[in-house]
């Protein structure tokens, strides 16, 4: 028995389903998952001594790839000198003057511990500033586990929500109302009939969760002007493009600004931090400056902050994202050419180094047409992959990740296990 399978074995007798997030599980594609020993740069190892070419970089934090020198000598500094002191730090400040000197929108932010405390706190905000209930999401976008946000559309489409979860009260899921991304004739739909109930639009500016899927043209300006003009919020949960897709996020790329931001993941550098900000007008509404309430106790952690911060350094200099671009276009490039010397039909969505290729034909603009793409085809790709030690997302509605730590030879090597992982794929349909 190899070590890996001792370890589930060990772990599922401790720990729901043997993993601490359920992804991790690969229920999306069957198997049992790997335990990883250790990873450095593109590359990580697990307990049974296999290699991995990573594209997964821990869902999107690890931009500059694993144990990255500038992050593990800060850490291994800063915990030295302690770990947490339930009291400010300078490096708090500095993460803070980091944010809002990249994100024009955001003039306070305060940091927390998760993305999911990011949206679920930006939300109580909206709803504290605007003293209205209702909240617009998208279906296929993910905002982490608030019950307000575990919600699908319900029978009667954009009139409310039901749970998408066990343990959320239907009076509450009721309050989220849902419509497809990039469907701005449904978003506008919902103002018409309850646009003075909304406190808030919350969006990810290019979909992950669903799989990446960009924003249309247009759609991003037009939330923009339907919030504004019903007096509602518009909240860009950039938890995944904060920094990843520009130094400024999205709400750069795309020159969109929201009213609140939420960010995470590479902020931490692969520690736990989350951050939320928006003007002062708004922000000031947060304790212990105004009503709504939102703490915690390893909010702005020294050696999570220290992480982030080294990070957000290498990445300072902008030079990083034309690299990340041509990586990210050199792997879609690979994954192209693969599905087309196997006849396989594949839709490769990309903005910069985040990318998803759907087992089904082109266009993916939402999540029901991203639904269309062949989850069995996707499983025995992900496998095939993982045989010739590249590892990418356990889920075909996920992202795939280039980092600053990938070179031009682990992405042909990638294309070149590609090439005959396609090939299985299609074989076994
Ligand atoms: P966390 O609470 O997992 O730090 O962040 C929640 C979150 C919020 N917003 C967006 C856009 C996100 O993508 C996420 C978390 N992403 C998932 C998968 N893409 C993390 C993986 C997992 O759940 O284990």
């Amino acid at each position: 028995m190899s070590d890996s399978k001792r370890l589930f074995a060990a772990a599922t007798r401790v720990i729901p389903g043997g993993v601490n997030s359920p992804v991790r599980a690969f229920r999306g594609v069957g198997g049992e998952p790997f335990f990883v020993a250790r990873g450095a740069g593109a590359r990580i190892w697990d307990v049974d001594g296999h290699e991995y070419l990573d594209f997964l970089g821990s869902w999107g934090p690890l931009i500059l790839g694993h144990a990255a020198p500038a992050v593990v000598d800060a850490v291994v500094r800063t915990a030295a000198r302690g770990t947490s002191y339930g009291a400010p730090t300078p490096m708090e400040v500095e993460m803070a003057e980091a944010i809002t000197a990249a994100y024009p929108s955001i003039e306070l932010v305060r940091l927390v511990s998760s993305g999911t405390e990011a949206a679920m706190s930006a939300i109580r905000l909206a709803r504290g500033v605007t003293g209205r209930s209702v909240l617009v999401k998208f279906d296929g976008c993910y905002h982490g586990h608030a019950d307000s946000l575990l919600v699908k559309a319900g029978s009667g489409g954009a009139t409310f929500s039901i749970p998408d979860s066990g343990g959320v009260p239907e009076p509450l899921a009721a309050l989220t109302l849902t419509a497809p991304f990039n469907d701005l004739e449904a978003v506008t739909a919902i103002f018409a009939a309850r646009g003075r109930e909304v406190a808030a639009v919350i969006v990810e500016p290019v979909a992950g969760n669903m799989g990446v899927v960009p924003p249309r043209a247009g759609f991003l300006e037009g939330l923009r002007e339907l919030t504004r003009a019903h007096g509602a919020l518009l909240i860009f949960d950039e938890v995944i493009t904060g920094f990843r897709v520009a130094y400024g996020g999205a709400q750069e790329r795309y020159g969109v600004r929201p009213d609140l931001t939420c960010l995470g993941k590479i902020i931490g550098g692969g520690l736990p931090v989350g951050a939320y900000g928006g003007a002062r007008e708004l922000m000031r509404h947060v304790a212990p400056l105004g009503a709504v309430y939102q703490a915690g106790t390893l909010s702005g952690n020294p050696l999570a902050v220290a992480a982030g911060l080294a990070t957000l350094r290498e990445l300072a200099d902008r030079k990083a994202y034309p690299r990340l671009e041509a990586l990210g276009a050199a792997l879609e490039q690979g994954l192209r050419q693969a599905a087309a010397q196997a006849g396989v039909e594949l839709c490769v969505n990309r903005v910069g180094s985040m990318l998803t290729g759907f087992f089904c034909a082109p266009p993916v603009g939402d999540y029901a047409s991203a639904r269309r793409a062949s989850t069995k085809r996707y499983a025995r790709f992900f496998h095939g992959m993982l045989g010739r030690g590249v590892f990418l997302a356990p889920s075909q509605f996920e992202a795939a990740f280039v980092s600053l730590a990938h070179t031009d030879a682990d992405v042909a090597q990638a294309a070149r296990a590609a090439a005959e992982a396609m090939r299985e794929a299609a074989r076994e349909d």
